[in-house]
């Protein structure tokens, strides 16, 4: 089995490594690639230097799997040229997301319509995952009319270079801009690009991504998404509004029981999910459940995950070990 980690030396791809060697997936062989100026970087795994090398010798390499997380120009270019090589690729950037024959895969959700003739399949955004974690089974059981959520994502959805922003205005230094005003003491309410619509690419995919996980283009879905100053995990604000009535506490013991969903929900001694705890685990975590006074068969969360785990790496990682376990690889 030959792994290969495309963009092993972004933060995404750190954590990718980091992820395999916790959950012992079972390669024989890993290839680290990434772009020309990283190329001969050496990179210690598992006690082992590796040395980073370049797509066009990755390609001839033929992997069995590539995990890419190299930006959707990347993707688009260099994932076809893989999967013509036999490797299945799956893709962190959003190249692929909406391609009507590519799969879009949350493992625990819809992983079952993977077949062997996927060889380029899409891994969903960092805040689509987590959001749709905790809503796929609500939407099974009481079917969702329409979705407004507000997002506080982390400033490691953005990258290196706006973790460098931050902490150069922490120290007071003047640095490279990942955003377009400091991000310290700030809530930007502007991530990824505007499109037409007013609404930036994140927040439409929320809403895309939403309707194409869960199967179900009747959902109605609105999103606001902001940059804040934190690094441990996106957070989002969610109101959900059902077909069906529900009970609260069945919605809870719902929750409990969904496989990577973790409720910590107890206001009587303040215990809510919060990014510095989410930071570095992969479950998604999910409080403040209360019901909607404001309007019939609705309910408020609040979700929190690790974006470049579960929102990124991890999720990655459970598609190719389901396709190891069910012989689609
Ligand atoms: C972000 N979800 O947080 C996007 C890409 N990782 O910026």
């Amino acid at each position: 089995m030959k792994i290969a980690v495309v963009g092993a030396t972004g933060m995404v791809g750190e954590v990718m490594l980091k992820v395999l060697e916790e959950r012992s997936f079972p390669f024989t062989e890993l290839i680290l690639v990434a772009s020309e100026k990283s190329i001969g970087k050496i990179i210690s795994f598992k006690n082992k230097d590796y040395k980073v090398i370049g797509l066009a010798e990755a390609v001839a390499l033929k992997p069995d799997v590539a995990l890419f997380s190299a930006g959707g120009n990347t993707s688009l270019e260099w994932a076809p040229k893989f999967a013509a090589v036999g490797t299945t690729v799956i893709d962190n950037s959003s190249a692929w997301r909406m391609d009507l024959d590519k799969k879009l895969v949350v493992p625990e959700i819809n992983a079952n319509q993977l077949t062997k003739q996927d060889k380029i399949i899409a891994n969903p955004n960092c805040s689509t995952i987590q959001m749709v974690m905790v809503l796929a089974p609500l939407h099974k059981k009481y079917k969702i009319k329409r979705i407004v959520v507000s997002t506080y994502q982390s400033i490691t959805g953005t990258g290196l270079k706006a973790v460098k922003q931050l902490e150069n205005e922490l120290a007071g230094v003047k640095g490279e801009m990942a955003y377009h005003y400091p991000i310290h003491k700030n809530a930007i309410p502007h991530c990824d690009v505007f499109e037409e619509n007013g609404y930036t690419k994140e927040e439409m995919k929320l809403v895309r991504e939403t309707q194409k996980i869960l199967n179900d283009k009747t959902i109605a879905v609105t999103a606001t998404a902001v940059r804040i100053p934190t690094s441990g995990g996106h957070s989002e604000a969610v109101n959900v509004e059902f077909e069906n009535d529900f009970d609260i506490n069945d919605v809870r013991q719902l929750l409990s029981k969904t496989d990577g969903v973790t409720v910590q929900d107890n206001i009587d001694v303040n215990t809510y999910p919060m990014p510095i705890y989410a930071n570095g685990k992969d479950d998604v975590f999910v409080g403040r459940i209360r019901r909607d006074g404001s309007q019939p068969k609705s309910l408020n969360l609040w979700i929190v995950s690790d974006n470049l785990r579960k929102g990124a790496a991890t999720n990655t990682i459970q598609i190719a070990e389901y396709l190891l376990s069910n012989s689609l690889i």
